[in-house]
């Protein structure tokens, strides 16, 4: 045994304990621990064991920060088969959440028991990995083919009660796990119940159109990503082959998705997520108000699915609208919503109509008085978003967090308007923002800790990756898809085609094209924000000619049918129109622009590497805290494929070196104003250094 895992024996049964916090993470310490130990209870006089864990939950999985190193003995797939081949009954005590690895040796016992709030998943598919330890062979022979492509291929924990109605755990209680697991491997002994050893069970066998439908729909639930199809042949081995030899198959692929650059990616993501939730500078303890109550102003597009966010996180929310026909129209938004929710299964009539209690309007500002916090999320008019904080100087109570949604606007600038700047933030949703999890915090020059402290625990609350950005136009996000949008107008101009334009990215992974986002987000909104910035900032007029020129023709994309493409009023439906390939050929005669094929490679790299060097800028500057929190924002915020790992992953896995030239070759071609490289960029590749070098400096 060791610091990590404990034994004792109780009476008849050797009971062993992990402890090792914060997730119980099956890192070699614990490997070795629990091999020791049940090697011990095999030489003692103990009738059973039972394995359970301290802290918050049960073993979580592998330990994450050990892949890409050399991997250490005990192997996990032999630590669970010599469990499995215990001679005495070994049991599992469940609770938070037994995950990956940790599932996989709750599987290697012969008996299972959870508390009722326990959850239990394999959601290796999300770091582009596969239950490795036997999971794929073992679940299938407890629950059959289908529930078992379905948990691993969406990687999404289920309630201990379903698991137990799946075979997959065997009792179910409501409290004090220990005793009644104790009491329940006493019971198995007593009874000297049967040692079930799950890989001497058969897997149904199934008609093979049962693959072959799964495999065609990865294509669309997890397109590019290669675990999945590994995951699909694991399962239909273990209804071919004896255990063994699907475990060892099992293995092959489990490495071969461990050299897969998918997996380094997702697993960058899944430790960038949870440092973007640190603020560098603030510590842990950091005090925090209370937030029991929000306000929110401006019932739109964004007003409603802000205000669902809080309600559905159970605290309550004042919409405050212009007047009572905006506000009636902002209520019926959100009804809507909820109505869609419900259909979609996401919610329950029940729970839809208990968060919709919790939301009221108001058309007077004295209605906020009283709240913890509010955010404003009326039209980006800098001039309307400044008055409306001088009057939430005077209407809201001393100590209250007062946010702004805006998309671009000058935080200080706003935090200004009030006499108390040091309470001003940004809290910027993306739309539709009931459904998108990203949220960035913009930090102002004179934001207090405790109010970014609060927001940042708050964002997790409402079920929000938050990320910390500083004050730029257009913070981190859409500051850096200026540049994105500004390489895809000119491939458009230059020779491309809207569809051709998508297609490339699309293929590429991105959840969307960026000309069919340009007609999701409105055309106008783009036009609007050029308009009110003087000619010399409009940037390079050949990228906004097409748009504006459809904007005047009254082509606002998707919100009145005509954009870029045509939209089906019912189905919504995309297709292309020969007329706006008709203005394109037109404008581009019009500024003697010679138009030309233009490759996908080329298409995908101008738009990305315009990303990235806007990343690298952002970074130089102190915007972003580091990398990672860049790649967050995109994923969550933008549809960047998470196998990719984000804008800054993906330049480090391509190399900073060919990154560089491939910029300065675009310089040479396209001009130092869309082409400079970051000085960062530069030092970097002179350095020999990686980007997630430099964040660790
Ligand atoms: N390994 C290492 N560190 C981990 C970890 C893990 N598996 N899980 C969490 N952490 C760290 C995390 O980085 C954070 O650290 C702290 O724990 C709290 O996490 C062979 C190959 C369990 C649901 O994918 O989903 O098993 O930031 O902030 O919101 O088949 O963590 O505080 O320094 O997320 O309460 C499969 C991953 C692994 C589960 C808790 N397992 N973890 O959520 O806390 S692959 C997983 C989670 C595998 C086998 C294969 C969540 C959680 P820090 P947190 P939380
Ligand atoms: P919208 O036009 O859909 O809604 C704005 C609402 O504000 C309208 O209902 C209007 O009646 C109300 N309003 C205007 N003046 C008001 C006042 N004085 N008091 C109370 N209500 C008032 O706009 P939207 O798309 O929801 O955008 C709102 C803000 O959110 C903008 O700053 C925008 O940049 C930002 N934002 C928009 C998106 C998006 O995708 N639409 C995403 C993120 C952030």
């Amino acid at each position: 045994m060791n610091d990590l895992v404990n034994y004792v024996t109780d009476g008849k049964i050797g009971v062993i304990t992990v402890n090792n916090p914060p997730v119980n993470a099956l890192s070699q310490a614990v490997r070795q621990g629990l091999l020791d130990a049940i090697r011990t209870a095999a030489g003692d006089d103990t009738e059973a064991v039972l394995i359970h864990c301290e802290g918050r939950t049960f073993i979580a999985g592998a330990d994450i920060r050990e892949f890409g190193k050399p991997h250490a003995e005990p192997f996990l797939p032999d630590l669970l088969n010599e469990i499995e081949a215990s001679e005495k009954i070994v049991v599992a005590a469940i609770h938070g959440t037994a995950l990956g690895g940790g599932f996989e040796t709750a599987l290697a016992c012969h008996y299972r028991i959870a508390l009722d709030s326990a959850k239990v998943g394999l959601p290796e598919v999300k770091l582009g990995l596969l239950p490795g330890a036997g999971g794929t062979q073992r679940v299938p022979r407890l629950t059959g083919v289908e529930a078992s492509l379905e948990l691993m291929l969406s990687g999404t924990p289920i309630p201990a009660a379903r698991a137990a109605e799946a075979g997959l755990v065997d009792r179910v209680v409501n409290d004090d796990l220990l005793a009644e697991a104790m009491a329940y491997t006493q019971q198995l002994a007593a009874a000297n119940a049967p040692i079930r050893r799950t890989s001497e069970l058969t897997a149904e066998s199934v008609d093979d159109g049962v693959f072959s439908a799964v495999s065609a729909s990865i294509g669309k639930r997890a397109r590019g990503q290669t675990a999945p199809t590994r995951i699909v042949e694991c399962v239909r081995n273990a209804t071919t082959m004896p255990f063994s030899d699907g475990q060892k198959r099992e293995r092959e692929l489990f490495d071969e998705c461990m050299r897969d650059p998918q997996s380094a990616a997702l697993r960058h993501l899944f430790f960038a997520e949870r440092e973007a939730a640190k603020v560098i500078g603030l510590s842990r303890d950091t005090p925090m108000r209370e937030v029991n109550s929000v306000g929110i102003i401006g019932g739109g597009t964004m007003g409603g699915g802000i205000a669902m966010c809080f309600a559905n996180a159970g605290i309550p929310v004042t919409l405050v609208e212009i007047n009572g026909k905006a506000l009636k129209r902002g209520l019926s938004i959100i009804d809507d919503n909820y109505a869609g929710s419900v259909k979609r299964a996401k919610l329950s009539e029940d729970k839809a109509a208990e968060c919709r209690g919790l939301i009221s309007g108001a058309t007077d500002y004295s209605a906020l008085s009283d709240v913890d916090l509010v955010i404003e999320a009326v039209f980006e008019d800098p001039d309307l978003k400044k008055d409306i904080f001088a009057r939430l100087d005077k209407a809201c109570k001393p100590g209250a967090v007062l946010a702004t949604n805006t998309s671009y606007q000058d935080v200080n600038a706003i935090a200004a308007a009030t006499q108390r700047p040091q309470d001003v933030l940004g809290m910027h949703f993306f739309s539709p923002a009931h459904i998108m999890k990203l949220l960035e915090v913009v930090r102002a020059d004179r934001t207090e800790e405790d109010v970014l402290s609060t927001v940042m625990a708050l964002s997790k609350r409402i079920g929000k990756v938050a990320v910390v950005s500083g004050v730029c136009y257009g913070f981190i996000g859409n500051r850096m898809l200026q540049g994105y949008f500004r390489e895809a107008q000119l491939c458009l101009i230059e020779g491309g085609l809207p569809e051709s334009v998508d297609a490339a990215l699309y293929d590429w992974g991105m959840a969307m094209g960026p000309i069919s986002v340009a007609d999701l987000a409105g055309l106008d909104v783009g036009y609007k924000a050029r308009q009110a910035l003087a000619e010399t900032d409009r940037g390079d007029p050949a990228a906004n000619r097409v748009p504006d020129v459809l904007v005047e023709a009254n082509r606002l994309g998707q919100k009145n049918g005509r954009g870029f493409y045509t939209y089906d009023a019912e189905t919504r439906k995309r297709s292309s129109d020969p007329e706006v390939q008709a203005i394109i050929e037109r404008e581009a005669a019009a500024l003697g622009i010679e138009r030309r094929a233009i490759e996908p490679e080329e298409i995908i790299d101008r738009l990305i590497y315009a990303l990235v060097n806007e990343g690298l800028q952002i970074l130089a500057e102190g915007i972003a805290q580091r990398p990672g929190d860049i790649d967050v924002v995109y994923v969550y915020g933008y549809g960047f494929p998470a196998w990719r790992g984000g804008p800054m992953h993906y330049a480090d896995a391509i190399g900073l070196d060919n990154v560089l030239a491939r910029i300065e070759e675009f310089r040479e071609r396209f001009g130092d104003e869309n082409w400079t490289p970051a000085p960062l960029l530069t030092k970097l590749v002179n350095e020999g250094r990686t980007l997630a070098e430099w964040a660790e400096r």
